[in-house]
């Protein structure tokens, strides 16, 4: 049996990391994402150094009670794909969302979405869709303080 190679492996053998899919951002200016306190919810897993990132600024910026947080399992579901389960929560399901995997807030947002399904997702809690999965927008968009 042949395995699939990876599509993040490039034909000489370097790693491409596939691109943020959902990059828009949280704002007030036309398209962004609506800056709500409490529609949002983070999703993270303890075992993903960058979503520590996000966690910590969560916290640094005392949003804990605007942004909840969803904690997926370090370990990762032997399920023959790629994912993310809510396995450390009851009946391995995030509470709030009601999903299993942290892939189904994705194909929610995209039927059609073909990428790995990465942590930290932030998810519109009316949609249960992912909204954004990005950490290099900041600069994309004029500051409008
Ligand atoms: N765009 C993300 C990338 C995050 C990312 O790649 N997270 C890893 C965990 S550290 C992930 O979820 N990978 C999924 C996988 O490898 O299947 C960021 O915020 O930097």
């Amino acid at each position: 049996m042949t395995a699939k190679k990876p599509k993040e492996i490039s034909a000489d053998g370097s790693f491409k990391r596939q691109t943020n899919r959902f990059t828009t951002p949280f704002g007030s200016n036309e398209g962004d994402l609506p800056v709500e306190s409490g529609r949002y919810r983070l999703l993270w897993s303890p075992a993903c150094p960058w979503a520590h990132r996000a966690v910590i600024v969560r916290k640094v910026l005392g949003l804990d009670d605007a942004i909840s947080l969803g904690t997926a399992s370090p370990m990762r579901p032997a399920i023959g794909r790629v994912d993310w389960e809510f396995s450390l929560d009851e009946h391995h399901r995030d509470p709030i969302l009601d999903i299993q995997y942290v892939s189904e807030v994705y194909s929610n947002a995209d039927p059609d979405y073909e990428g790995r399904p990465t942590v930290p997702v932030m998810v519109d809690m009316e949609s249960k869709k992912a909204v954004n999965n990005d950490f290099t927008d900041n600069n994309k968009h004029e500051k409008t303080v």
